[in-house]
């Protein structure tokens, strides 16, 4: 039986197989986690990520974890806030369904998720809690890998909005 946590912390220091990142489509790195992830794995995930020449909003990619605890690193770009009309609910859960694939391609039996979309980009957090709640639970009906998914929180108020769509 595989299951959804939700907890607050800092996924840079999630110890498990794999920690997803909130990329942007350069995959180039930038501010918020994706900032926290590149300073905290060191200056050869630039130079992995610069191999993929970008990805596709909702698309994702793996790297090794180099210095995080994590064995790898799944970086997909979540969908930036438009109001709704463009596609946005979709472009999430694909960035949840497409990251948690790569996961069971490896192996991996614990992943961590950071909030996709609701820093920078702007998603409100009540409807991409629902989004990625539902898109997980629904991926683990088929997994054959991965045990544990982890939502990590950075802030109370995402922590309480994952547990209540939970
Ligand atoms: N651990 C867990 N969550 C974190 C951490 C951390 N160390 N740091 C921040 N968060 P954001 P987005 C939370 O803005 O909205 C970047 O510049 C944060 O509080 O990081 O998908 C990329 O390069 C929020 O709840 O990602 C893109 O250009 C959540 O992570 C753009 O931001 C996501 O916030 C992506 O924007």
């Amino acid at each position: 039986m595989s299951e959804i946590r939700v907890i607050r912390g800092d996924i840079t220091t999630f110890d498990g197989d794999a920690i997803v990142n909130a990329a942007n489509t350069t995959l180039m790195g930038g501010g918020g986690v994706d900032g926290a992830i590149h300073r905290a794995a060191g200056p050869a995930l630039y130079a992995a990520c610069e191999k993929f020449g970008g990805c596709p909003t909702g698309e994702a990619r793996l790297t090794s974890g180099f210095n995080l605890p994590a064995k790898y690193i799944i970086h997909t770009p979540g969908p930036i806030w438009n109001g709704g009309n463009y596609d946005e609910d979709m472009l999430l859960a694909n960035s949840y369904r497409n990251s948690l694939e790569l996961a069971e391609e490896y192996h991996c039996r614990t992943v961590a998720f950071p909030s996709i979309s609701t820093g920078v980009y702007g998603f409100p957090i009540d409807r991409a809690a629902k989004i990625a709640i539902t898109t997980i639970r629904e991926f683990l009906q088929m997994a054959n890998y991965i045990e544990t998914v982890t939502m990590v929180c950075f802030d109370p108020t995402t922590e309480q909005a994952y547990k209540n769509a939970l």
